[in-house]
């Protein structure tokens, strides 16, 4: 039986992905845990929740015990865009913290996912249709963290038996939480200023190319990944893994198919900007999809329907 404690979990992935995986494996068989209690109380009705300081290696071993925890999805991170205003902070929580999961992991005999990223590339990587396997120069902190964090699990797979697994993440579009801090943020919040009114200014400058992916796409790249036949799978440190790749002209275009009036501007934020540019324009995610089948289900087109339909849901407005 699977026992899971979810690190980060009240983040734009951990909510969604701790809702997901109670309907899975049952409500109290997946702990959710952040630094601070905060956001929808209904959340905390829906099982157990443990506040959880990632650098605090002791309370991450006293939760396993507590709960017989045999996974961990380790979410707890500063994006890339945060990090950048503070490098230090981000070392700390990123970097201490994958370490610290690990290192319990190890003792406890416990798996572990951790997502890295599109960050984990920069300069010298090929941007067109990435390869799995390339080179990772990343020039921000939070790229820096994410390569060393995939090192590590191949470390702790190859050196401790750790069973690790991870992929790559592009930017992820939801409706239910906003992300916090990162440079694919724009692909979020051009939904909500679209519905509430009909124009939004771009920090992406357009023909800025990057890898997307809708929810329900990254949960389930989490749950069957989780769910692979561990003796498939040649990486140990990251996937890659896409559903679309876009610049915001072509997302403002597809919205406008939906609401005609909506106009972009654009007034560029060169640090995320300048993030931008340093990563690839597209993945080539293959070898996620040999080993352990993944195939996305939502497109540009459809995930656009999806997201305006349910956020205006969301937002009570009439469409
Ligand atoms: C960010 O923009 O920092 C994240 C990511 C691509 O990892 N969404």
């Amino acid at each position: 039986m699977k026992r899971i404690l979810i690190t980060g979990a009240l983040g734009q992935i951990g909510t969604e992905l701790t809702m997901y995986l109670r309907k899975q494996y049952g409500k109290s068989n997946v702990i959710a845990s952040s630094r601070r209690k905060r956001g929808d109380e209904n959340f905390f009705e829906t099982g157990p929740f443990e506040i959880l300081n990632v650098n605090d290696v002791q309370g991450i071993a006293d939760i396993c015990k507590k709960y017989k925890i045999n996974q961990i999805i380790h979410l707890a991170a500063i994006l890339s865009a945060k990090a950048e205003d503070n490098p230090q902070e981000a070392y700390k929580i990123n970097m201490n913290g994958t370490y610290n999961v690990l290192e319990v992991a190890r003792e406890g005999g416990i798996a572990v996912f951790t997502p890295s990223s599109i960050a984990a590339f920069g300069a010298g990587t090929p941007v067109d249709n990435t390869p799995q396997d390339t080179i990772q120069r990343p020039n921000t902190m939070y790229g820096v963290t994410k390569v060393a964090g995939e090192l590590l699990c191949d470390y702790y797979y190859w050196k401790f038996g750790v069973d690790t697994r991870g992929v790559r993440f592009p930017g992820i579009i939801s409706y239910k939480t906003l992300p916090g801090g990162g440079t694919t943020d724009y692909a979020v919040h051009i939904f909500y200023e679209a519905l509430k009114n009909k124009k939004y200014t771009s920090f992406i400058k357009a023909g800025t190319f990057m890898d997307m992916m809708y929810m329900p796409d990254a949960l389930k790249a989490i749950h069957d990944l989780m769910e692979a036949n561990p003796d498939k799978l040649r990486y140990r440190n990251a996937f890659n893994v896409t559903a679309m790749s876009f610049e915001p002209e072509m997302l403002a275009a597809e919205i406008k198919k939906h609401i005609p009036e909506f106009e972009m501007s654009y007034d560029v934020d060169p640090v995320r900007q300048s993030i931008a540019d340093s990563w690839p324009n597209s993945l080539d995610d293959s070898c996620a999809r040999q080993e352990w089948g993944w195939c996305p289900k939502y497109d540009l087109s459809s995930m656009t329907i999806d997201m305006l339909h349910k956020l205006a849901e969301k937002l009570k407005i009439k469409q």
